[in-house]
Parts: structure tokens; sequence; C-alpha cells
């Protein structure tokens, strides 16, 4: 099998905040043939709905340091947070453009880094659809997790389309297509689509109502009875994990949704452990869910 090779870019909240997403992705890669090569010295990408509304120059010049970091390592970039695949991709298409390019060349001059416009950005999801394939993915299933999950896809992953992989995003399945092919059912449910309320900087600034939106989608998700949630982004991760404790405080309610990164649901999948995944570790009990596939932490 050829070896897939990606520079890996984590971002600020993985390594901060949800260590066991990394921990649980770098465990599954391997199994796929996968190899994730550091990007030493990098930084926040940095956020797309934050820092990039403030100074688009600024936020191009970091970025730009970033994408040349994985110019010299040589491959393209492997992120799993979709405001990182956000500011990335963006970035990438922004210094596309010569002029551009000549412009951020000259602030990024001092790092001793420059930008040459040879490497891409693609998305967690994107990497297993399309370059590893479901069916390389499917031999490596041992395990299959019989459990209703409801999928969150998030804002950053389809939008602005153009500059995306995707085709057309209205009717996007890729990720209820990689969480069927664990063994699992893709439950609809009212508000799917909508955001979790976490982004743009909502929920550093806003919190009652980015919590709102989340308790929105938590209600929906109830309503359908699914077992878990499962996410793609690791901000969205964040806000349904810790904000439902949050939500449930604020709201009175009692929500109990297991919220799952999907590496870690592909882990279980390929024969890993709970506490391998991380499952231990987070703020609304997975038990529940572990119970329903026949497993415990
Ligand atoms: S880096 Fe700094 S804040 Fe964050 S995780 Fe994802 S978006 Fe990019
Ligand atoms: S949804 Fe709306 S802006 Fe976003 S991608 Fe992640 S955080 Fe949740
Ligand atoms: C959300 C990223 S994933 S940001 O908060 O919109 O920048």
């Amino acid at each position: 099998m050829t070896k897939h090779r990606y520079s890996f870019f984590l971002g600020c909240v993985i390594p901060n905040r949800l260590p066991q997403i990394e921990a649980a992705t770098r465990l599954v890669a391997p199994k796929l043939d996968i190899e994730l090569v550091e990007m030493k010295g990098a930084s926040c990408c940095p956020a797309p709905g934050v820092i990039k509304s403030f100074d688009k120059d600024t936020w191009l010049a970091i970025v730009a340091r970033n994408i040349a970091l994985a110019e010299e390592n040589g491959l393209d970039i492997l992120v799993l947070c979709n405001g990182c695949y956000g500011t990335l991709i963006a970035g990438v298409h922004d210094l596309k453009d010569p002029e551009t390019r000549a412009r951020v060349n000259k602030i990024l001059k001092g790092t001793g880094h420059q930008i040459k416009g040879t490497v891409t950005t693609k998305h967690l999801a994107e990497v297993l659809y399309m370059d590893i394939g479901m069916e390389a993915i499917e031999e490596t299933i041992i395990r299959p997790i019989e459990a209703r999950c409801a999928i969150h896809v998030g804002c950053h992953l389809l939008k602005p389309s153009d500059i995306r992989p995707w085709g057309v995003v209205e009717d996007f399945t890729v990720v209820d297509e990689l969480v069927e092919l664990l063994g699992a059912t893709s439950v609809d449910y009212k508000l799917k689509d909508m955001c979790c309320g976490a982004g743009g900087g909502l929920r550093s600034a806003v919190l009652d109502v980015s919590l709102d939106m989340a308790r929105e989608k938590f209600e929906a998700m109830t309503q359908a009875k699914v077992d878990c949630l499962v996410n793609v982004c690791n901000f969205c991760h964040l806000q349904f994990d810790v904000g439902q404790v949050q939500v449930n405080k604020e709201f009175g309610t009692d929500y109990q949704i297991p919220v799952l990164y999907y590496t870690q649901l592909l882990g279980l999948a390929q024969g890993f452990t709970p506490k391998e995944m991380g499952l231990d570790r987070h703020y609304i009990s997975v038990e529940p869910f572990l119970e329903k596939i026949g497993m415990s932490v």
C-alpha cells in the first residue's frame, strides 16, 4: 500500500484542551497507512471567524508562515479542525495570487520563511474519503459500532464551497457515509445543519446565545433518540462536550449525549479500547454509549 504522508497541523484547541483527539488520531492513522509529520514551530492558524475579521493582512501573514512550514516538509497539510481548515484553505487560495504572495513574503522575511504556493490543505474527512478511500478504511474495521449517531458536520467544513473539494454541499453526506461505514446509523434530526453556536467568536463573546444554540441542537438530538453525537471539528466537540455541562447548568436541563470525535469512533471500530481513545476524559459520560455497544471505559 502507498504511504500517505501529511504535515500534521494541530491548531490550539487540541493541544490545550482536547489532547485525547490527537492521541486517538495518532493511533488510528498507521492502520490506514497515514504518516503524520510534525510541523515544528507551527502557531495558531489563526482562527478564521476571529482574527481574519480584525485584520486580513496580519491574519494572512501568520497563515503563510504556517503554510511555509508545510512547504518545507514538502507535504500537504492535514487538519482535524474545521476552523483551521477554513483558515488554511483560504490562505492557500489567497496566496495563489502573485501580488498577494509577494506582499506577504515581504512581511515574512524576518521569520526566515518564504511561501511558494506548493502545498494544499486537507481536512481529515477529505483525507479519509478521497485519499484513503472507503474500501481501505473498511478493511481496518474489526468491531462494528451498532449505534444511532447524530452527526454534526460544522460550518467551515463546507463553506465557502467554491474553494473546497466537495462540489454541491447542500446535500453533503461524506461524514454520514464515514460513520455508517463503521456499522453505525446516521440519524436524521431537526437542525442537523445548524451551527453548534461556538464559531465566529460567539462562544467567547456572547456565551448565553452560544449555549442557547447548542441547547436547541441537544433537544433535537434527544428527541431523535440518538446514542451519541459524532463530530469532525474540535471546536464543535468542545462546545458539545464542555458546553453541554454549561447548558444543563444554565437552562436546568439534563442532556446526557456522549460526544465523540470521528477518529475516536473509528478507533473503537478498529479494536482500540475506550481508554486508548481517551473516552475517559470527556465531560459528559460516554458510558451509556459504550454500554449500548457492549463495552465500558
Ligand atoms: S488554531 Fe488557534 S484557535 Fe484554532 S483550533 Fe482550529 S482554529 Fe486554527
Ligand atoms: S459549527 Fe458553526 S462555525 Fe463551527 S465548524 Fe467547528 S465550530 Fe461548530
Ligand atoms: C470555528 C472557528 S471552527 S471560528 O471560531 O469561526 O474562527
